[in-house]
């Protein structure tokens, strides 16, 4: 009997740790000084930044409706989204034009989190910002009425690297006026992780058809080529790249050439004479090569400002 009571309370006890090692006490935070401005503080680091529940923005005649939202922080809402840290537990929200829109902000985590939202008109929100803040866990609840004109606006979280691991979102008010990159779950990222071969590349430009200018002359059929062998050249970025292959059949078909012209053109002289011969040789190559590419590269472009002056 003694043994079965306390295995029970043993239990209760286990359970209660268990609940609430998992559900964070949140502290609300609703007695903040206001500082003026819609700006208001308390001891504790709650802020609230933009506050205006009565003044109306340029062109609402009324609120047109009120909207409460409650917004949820924390480390917990980024596994929904893979390759994120943080996170709010929804990224988009929609409202209508001349709304006075209420958010309770929830963090759950113990850091510092932010619901700041960007591009609100100056002359009503000071730095065109409203944002709530608050360290975990804890909330905090701020008001705002937004302004008439169809626009998304950019929700983050500021705290260094919090949007860039995935605390960012967007207020899409009326018809909005498009969307914002990487949104998770609701945008596509701006550069995609790529984790294939040679996936760790900045993404190149896509290619941009260069149409010709009125009067200009159409581009030839030669320059197209060498456009299209230049690109082949550089967008071969392993090992055997286009450029080390002509290179080594160059070196092939070109060294017996060399060693014979040089053997038969400075034949018997003292090593000091044949080095030099030898050194004029390779000049007078080098200078014939020049040539003979600059003359190509006149022929296929039609320019010949890349070309030194004779
Ligand atoms: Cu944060």
């Amino acid at each position: 009997m003694k043994n079965s009571l306390s295995a029970i309370v043993f239990g209760l006890f286990f359970a209660a740790s268990a609940m609430s090692a998992e559900e964070p006490k949140i502290v609300e935070h609703n007695q903040l000084m206001d500082h003026g401005d819609g700006h208001l503080m308390d001891m504790e680091g709650g802020m609230i930044m933009g506050q205006n529940k009565d003044k109306l923005p340029a062109g609402c005649d009324k609120v047109s409706e009120d909207v409460k939202i409650e917004v949820r922080a924390g480390h917990k809402y980024s596994k929904q989204h893979p390759g994120t840290m943080f996170g709010f537990d929804k990224n988009e929200w929609r409202v209508k034009p001349c709304t006075r829109l209420t958010i309770t902000f929830i963090n759950e985590d113990n850091v510092r989190h932010q619901w700041m939202m960007h591009g609100l008109p100056k002359f009503m929100y000071d730095k065109g910002m409203f944002h709530l803040e608050i360290t975990g866990p804890a909330k905090i609840t701020g008001t705002l009425i937004l302004p008439a004109e169809d626009k998304t606006y950019l929700v983050h979280c500021d705290e260094a690297q919090h949007m860039e691991k995935g605390m960012k979102a967007q207020l899409v008010v009326g018809k909005g006026s498009g969307s914002f990159p990487s949104i998770p779950g609701v945008t596509d990222p701006a550069i995609p992780d790529n984790y294939g071969p040679g996936g760790n590349q900045p993404p190149k430009p896509a290619a941009v058809p260069v149409a010709a200018k009125p009067g200009e002359k159409p581009t030839t059929p030669a320059a197209s080529a060498a456009n299209v062998a230049t690109a082949a050249v550089e967008d071969s970025s392993g090992f055997f790249s286009g450029s080390l292959i002509i290179g080594l059949l160059a070196g092939f078909v070109g060294a017996p050439f060399l060693f014979r012209l040089i053997e038969e053109r400075c034949k018997g002289m003292t090593t000091a004479d044949a080095l030099k011969c030898t050194l004029q040789l390779l000049t007078d190559l080098f200078n014939a090569i020049v040539r003979v590419v600059s003359w190509l590269v006149r022929r296929l472009t039609g320019k010949d400002k890349l070309l030194p002056k004779d």
